[in-house]
């Protein structure tokens, strides 16, 4: 079972996707109030959407005809790095710290007990399916991280899994690790969608294909898979650390790290296509833009 949002008639309305791909309209603003509601009713959430749902007809669209929103306005967006080690010998490589055979941070963070993470965007920064994510005018070595992204609530507790798009420039990073929050935050630097599986109907978050396909002038230029089996960290872990001495708020996202850096060379470029892929989420698809020609 996913959750959608979508656009109709200049209304945003939240739907539940069952596995056979029908598409119900739930009475909702958005999957933290069905949550909430299950949870007064003291049913599960599935169950709670399959009483909302039963002896109704499902709308007449396929999701692809749909105007898809972002599948929840997350207040937040959080992220985790260097979770992978796919990651780690990425940073290793940008980065201008590193000197022959010694420890750069990224290395000591990979192994450390608290993970890396960083606030990645806020509601009015992240976009949904079929967007432009914006490219930064200062940087000339952009690329996407294709990343798992956990959905939760207040208290901490995993409630979806969606797919985030953790827009990243390699340069800026790579210059000074303290330059993160530019190498990572600006206009649309964040996707996410295009839906939300809730946690109760996968059957293991640690082995989920993710597949990153980007386009150019329609031809495929670069394909990548991994698996969250890979990831160093679990995690129940990774939001303990988010949630600690912090107050989180229903809906936020937590990203759980890339696991797929395209090949050295590669910078996206304006009118790109990414595609990032989640079978048992659907495909997130945005086109790439230069943010300047947007102001
Ligand atoms: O260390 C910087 C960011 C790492 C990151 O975003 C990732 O590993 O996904
Ligand atoms: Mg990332």
């Amino acid at each position: 079972m996913r959750i959608i949002r979508y656009l109709e008639d200049s209304q945003e309305i939240a739907a539940a996707v069952t596995d056979d791909n029908i598409v119900y309209p739930l009475p909702f603003r958005d999957l933290m109030e069905v949550v909430r509601e299950a949870k007064h009713r003291q049913m599960s959430t599935v169950s709670y959407i399959q009483t909302l749902i039963s002896g109704k007809q499902g709308i007449h669209k396929e999701i692809g005809e749909l105007n898809l929103l972002a599948p929840i306005v997350a207040p937040e967006v959080w992220a985790s790095g260097v979770t992978y080690e796919k990651s780690r010998e990425a940073r290793n490589y940008e980065t201008v710290e590193k000197a022959a055979g010694q420890e750069t941070c990224y290395d000591r963070v990979y192994n450390a007990e608290r993970p890396e993470l960083f606030l990645k965007s806020t509601a009015a920064r992240t976009i949904g399916p079929n967007a432009p994510v914006y490219l930064r005018s200062d940087s000339n070595w952009q690329i996407p991280e294709p990343e798992l992204g956990l959905v939760i609530t207040q208290e901490g507790e995993i409630v979806g899994y969606t797919i985030g798009n953790d827009m990243s420039c390699r340069d800026i990073e790579g210059e000074n690790p303290l330059y993160l929050p530019q190498a990572k935050i600006w206009k649309h630097s964040c996707a996410i969608g295009p839906a939300i599986r809730l946690a109760e109907t996968v059957e293991d978050p640690y082995n989920l294909q993710l597949t990153c396909r980007i386009y150019r002038n329609g031809q495929l230029v670069v394909e990548e898979s991994a698996n969250t089996r890979q990831l160093k960290r679990t995690y129940d872990e990774l939001v303990s650390f988010l949630i600690r001495d912090n107050e989180v708020f229903d809906g936020t996202v937590l990203l759980t790290g890339t696991c797929i850096v395209p090949p050295n060379q590669f910078t996206l470029q304006e009118g790109d296509r990414i595609e990032i892929e989640i079978p048992e989420i659907g495909v997130l698809s945005n086109p790439v833009q230069l943010l300047i020609r947007q102001t």
